[in-house]
């Protein structure tokens, strides 16, 4: 018996941009998204690909804003 064991996902993903600022006034109602990020997964090789990313804000508080999971808008 012979067993490949494949290194298939040890790289993180990263953002394309290295950050995303928004500024959203008080007085403002936020249209939907707010803003959207993308990141790729170095481990996929493909960037066009399906990238299996979940986006989502590392806050216990409650916060009015959310990431739709898989699309990485806020
Ligand atoms: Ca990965």
């Amino acid at each position: 018996m012979v067993i490949d064991v494949l290194n298939v996902n040890d790289m993180k993903p990263r953002f394309k941009e290295d950050s995303y600022h928004v500024l959203i006034t008080e007085e403002q109602v936020p249209t939907f998204p707010v803003i959207a990020v993308s990141a790729v997964d170095p481990d996929i090789g493909d960037e066009a690909g399906d990238q299996n990313i979940t986006y989502y804000l590392d806050q216990v508080r409650i916060n009015p804003f959310f990431f739709t999971n898989a699309l990485g808008v806020l």
